[in-house]
This record gives structure tokens, sequence and C-alpha cells, in this order.
């Protein structure tokens, strides 16, 4: 009988329900060689915690997370909590020996990122995996986009244009919620949105961000207090962020990440422009790439021996659900579409994969470092009037 992978699941709200659904399904959708076993949750409000854990499937709750450290069934900590407790919870784990999967951004410091980071190496040396939540590496379509990067299709890097748009601040009315709140969430539209933005930009090219100047803005600065009886309290992050970017080849990018732009709910796009073609991605058609290969494009440098109708040449959309795209021989017949929930279920199956084999997840502590780097610099950028940052 396949070994057991015990999960300890600390947070149970939006992050740890998602979580809780990729642990129970990504068994049965892949032939995984650990058989995932919902331990225990962990939440310091015993009645809401243990609701969560039967609605979840969990055997056991605890409303301390150093509980789960000293349980022989916990083999991994599954990290869902704000910010503020990633680092404390994350090293304390690694250090008993449990695997750990952190929700991003990994931080909310960069001096935080590199006490985990530092934990993560010292635990590797011992067997111990560790690995940064950035879900959006799992679209299926996204990691075909970095197959077809890395495979040179779009040739040399130009451009990268990247947006992270939500629009539940809008409203004013909005509470100020531990997200709305610097010592809990670190930083706002920056951390919750552009981490994820940045990752993938880096992931897609292979290349990392060189340095970066940035502007932000906290459009609403007082919000009601939950249960505050009409006090407000101040919004102490960014409710939006833009910054311009460099590569380390050259290129490049521009960025936005905002909770302000109504009437977009989670729209994050990307695109990337080579000197072979482009990939553009928009997660609200999460199935689909889009793929202008200019191979054959007259005048262009494309891949020779072939030809384009100048009059039908352009962007074409792939529909990312063949079974031999990127995790979708687990999956439906062709043109059976994922979800945003799949995400989740293939970042299990490939940490699961990885601490079975004995190798390195990615994204890594130390990726999740590398973005917190990026980060900080487009904030101290932002607070000298946009100048130029090295990261
Ligand atoms: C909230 O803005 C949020 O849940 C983020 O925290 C997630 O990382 C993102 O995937 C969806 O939006």
């Amino acid at each position: 009988m396949t070994e057991s992978l015990g999960v300890g699941l600390v947070g149970y709200a939006f992050m740890g329900a998602a979580h809780s659904q990729a642990w129970r399904t990504a068994p049965h959708a892949f032939d995984l060689p650990l058989r995932p076993v919902l331990a225990a949750l962990c939440g310091r409000d015993q009645a809401a915690a243990e609701a969560a854990a039967r609605r979840y499937g969990f055997a056991a709750v605890e409303t301390d997370w150093h509980a789960l450290l000293d349980r022989d069934d916990v083999q991994l900590i599954d990290v869902c909590t704000p910010g503020d407790s990633h680092a404390e919870i994350s090293v304390a784990a690694l250090e008993a020996g449990k695997h750990v999967l952190c929700e991003k951004p990994l931080a909310n410091t960069v001096a935080e990122a590199e006490a985990m980071a530092a934990a993560a190496g010292r635990a590797q040396a011992r067997g111990v995996r560790s690995m940064v939540g950035f879900n959006y590496r799992r679209v299926p379509a996204l990691a075909l986009a970095r197959d077809l990067i890395a495979g040179g299709r779009v040739g040399e890097i130009r451009h990268v244009r990247a947006s992270y748009l939500q629009d539940w601040l809008a409203d004013p009315a909005f509470p100020l919620t531990w997200r709305l709140q610097k010592e809990h969430a670190g930083s706002g539209a920056l951390g919750d949105l552009g981490a994820h933005v940045v990752d993938l930009a880096q992931y897609l090219t292979g290349q990392l961000i060189a340095g970066v100047s940035g502007v932000a803005a906290t459009f609403v600065p007082e919000r009601p207090v939950p249960g505050g009886e009409g006090r407000t309290g101040p919004v102490t992050v960014d409710d939006a962020v833009a910054f311009t970017a460099r590569l380390e080849t050259g290129a490049l990018a521009t960025f936005e990440a905002t909770r302000f732009a109504s009437g977009r709910k989670n729209a994050l796009r990307i695109e990337v422009n080579g000197s072979r073609g482009s990939l553009a991605f928009d997660l609200e058609r999460l199935n689909e790439l889009e793929f202008c290969d200019t191979a054959g494009f007259p005048g262009t440098t494309g891949f020779p021996g072939t030809t384009a109708d100048p009059l039908t040449q352009g962007f074409r959309r792939i529909l990312v659900t063949e079974p031999g795209h990127p995790y979708l021989s687990a999956w439906w017949p062709p043109g059976h579409v994922l979800g945003w929930e799949h995400t989740f279920t293939h970042e299990v199956r490939d940490l699961v994969t990885a601490i079975a084999q004995g190798t390195d997840p990615e994204p890594s502590f130390a990726d999740g470092l590398q973005v917190q780097h990026v980060l900080d610099a487009v904030a101290a950028s932002a607070a000298q009037d946009s100048r130029w940052t090295p990261v």
C-alpha cells in the first residue's frame, strides 16, 4: 500500500479551503507516490476550527499550531495564515523535520523571507522539502507557455506586460480587514497580487528582474473597523501599484496590481513578446493560450521553411486541454475545461511527487525570497518618487 503523508493545515479561511480541496482531490486525479491524509486542522477559534475540519474532511483539530509539530501523524505543514505568521510557523516546522507548503507571498519582509530560505536550505540537507504557493505556475496554459518559451518558440524576449486587477476595495465602506494592515499583510495589492505576476514573469521567461521603478497609491486611507460601531482606522498598505522593470537580459516589463479596477474581479493577464512571436494569457479564459508564431512572416526572423499568408497571419487560440498538455492527461477528454481550483491540485501533485522522489519542489523558498526582493525594491522606489531601484 502507498505510504501516507499526513497534512497539518494552519488557517482555514479562503486559502485553507482551496488547499484542503486540493489535498482531497489530487490523489483521485493523479496516481500519487504518497497518499495525502488530512490529519489535523489548526485554528485559534475551537468551534470554528471544528466546523471547518468537519467540512474539509480533517480528522483532528488543534488550536495552537505548535501542537501540529508534535504530532507523529503530521509530516507536512500547510501554512494558509496571513503573512505575519508565515516565517515563525514555517521555520519552526522545518526545524521540527516537517515538509512545508507556504502560501504566497512568502513573508511580509525580506528579513523574514531570508530566515525562511535559510531554514529551507538547512532542512533540505536533511531531506525536508519546502515550497511557496505561487499556484498560477500550475495553470496548464501557463506551464505550456513556459515550455514554449524555453523551447525558443518566441525567440529573444523583448517585452513582458502583466497586470492583476481586482475591485473588492472600490467600495469605501469595505471594512478594515487584515489584508489592509501592514503589520499583518506586509503590503497591499503589491504583495497579494503583484507577487503573483512578478513570479510569473520570471518563471515564464526564465529571467530575473534586475531593477524597477514604481508608483503606489492608497485611495481610501480610512475604513470602518469590523465590529467597531462606526469607528474607522487607517489603511496602512497600498491599494494599487504600477511599475516598470528591466529583466536581466535587457527586456522591458510593465506591471500593474490593484484592488480598485471596478468590474475586474480576478483579472490576471500576462503577455510576452519575443523576436519570433508572442504569447498571451488571460485568467478569465484559463484554458486558452494565445500564440502568435511569426514563423514565415515576411521580413521576420521566424523559423525558416514555412510561409505565412499576410492576410490571415496573427494570434491563434490554443485550447489547452489536450492529453499532451501539462497536467491534462489526468483530467477529462479534450475540450472539457478546467478551473482555478485545479491549480492547487496540480501544486499538491508536484509537491508530493518531489517529496517522494527526494527532489526539491519549485517554486522554492529561495524563489519566494527573490520575489520578496522585487516587491521590496518596488516599495522603496515608490517611496522615493519612482527612483530606479536595482533588485
Ligand atoms: C485576494 O486578493 C486573493 O485571494 C489573493 O490572495 C490570491 O493569491 C489570488 O489568487 C486571488 O485573490
